[in-house]
């Protein structure tokens, strides 16, 4: 089924390209929005061929400038705690995608929209992006995992300056708090993040899909529990056959041709 507010580019080479499109409203998550988003995560989690997956905004102004303001304002406590679940329920789906996610922050991420980036695993910015949480101005709080996500990523009291002015920050600022890991020229975006998107597609999906777990679960964890997570991965990798060709090719001196099992 065709998406109204995405724009889905599925590619040979194993990258998916996710463009939320609502330029209306600046890319802003209605429920529409966000059920659209979860098929598609949906289908990705199903696509066996999928390496990394890129979120990007479409048009030139924003990635998402926040949860829909116009959906919201006339909601009761349930209804909005309802949509703050659908927000909750996506986003985790994003981020235990086994395949690396990417935001590709093209422009204003406001609100969900920062919340969204802040569900990827990485992120990479224009020079036009601007972050920021300001649902102080609307006297509410992010609900849609900014107050867990974002206090983890940069510290409890960045985080609480953030969100306690709802300022707005530039690309370069974000870098310099961690939020953000490179700042490119606004057009060279996609073809930067195109780049680091292909280098991790080149390595052993079972490999990465087994980083992204360990680094992420075991934030979670004990540290001994932790240290047992990497055993255990490290362990399983040995069995498949692409440590084999690994190891192999390194010691053939030619390159390696990963199949994913
Ligand atoms: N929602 C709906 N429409 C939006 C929007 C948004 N978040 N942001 C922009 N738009 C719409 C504008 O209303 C305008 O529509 P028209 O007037 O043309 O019909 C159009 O997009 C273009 O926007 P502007 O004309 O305002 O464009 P400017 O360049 O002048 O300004 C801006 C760009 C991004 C600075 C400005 O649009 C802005 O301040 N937007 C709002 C940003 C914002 O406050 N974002 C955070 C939203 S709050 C929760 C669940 C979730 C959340 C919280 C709680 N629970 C359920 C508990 C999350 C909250 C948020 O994300």
């Amino acid at each position: 089924m065709a998406y109204e507010n995405l724009r889905v580019d599925r590619r040979e080479d194993g990258i998916t390209w996710i463009e939320i499109d609502r330029p209306k409203a600046l890319n802003a998550l209605n429920t529409p929005t966000l059920l659209e988003l979860e098929r598609a995560l949906d289908e990705a989690a199903k696509d066996s061929s999928l390496r990394v997956l890129v979120i990007t905004g479409g048009g030139e102004k924003a990635f998402v400038a926040g949860a829909d303001i116009s959906e919201m304002a006339e909601m009761g406590p349930t209804q909005a705690r309802n949509f703050s679940a659908l927000g909750h329920r996506v986003f985790e789906k994003l981020e235990k995608l086994p395949v690396p996610t990417i935001a590709a922050v093209n422009g204003f991420a406001l609100g969900g929209g920062m919340e969204l980036a802040l569900a990827c695993d990485l992120v990479y910015a224009s020079e036009k992006a601007r972050f920021g949480q300001p649902e102080v101005n609307l006297a509410v709080i992010p609900g849609f995992g900014g107050t867990q996500r974002l206090p983890r990523k940069i510290g409890p009291m960045r985080a609480l300056e953030l969100c306690f002015t709802g300022d707005m920050i530039p690309a370069e600022k974000a870098k310099e708090i961690g939020l953000v890991l490179e700042v490119f020229p606004a057009d060279s975006l996609r073809e930067g993040v195109e780049a680091i998107a292909k280098k991790i597609a080149s390595k052993g999906p079972l490999a990465i899909a087994a980083l992204k777990r360990v680094i992420i679960e075991a934030s979670a964890c004990d540290p001994r529990t932790a240290n047992a997570l990497e055993q255990e991965a490290f362990g399983v990798l040995f069995g498949s056959e692409d440590q084999k060709e690994g190891m192999r090719a390194f010691l053939e001196k030619r390159p390696a041709a990963f199949s994913g099992r």
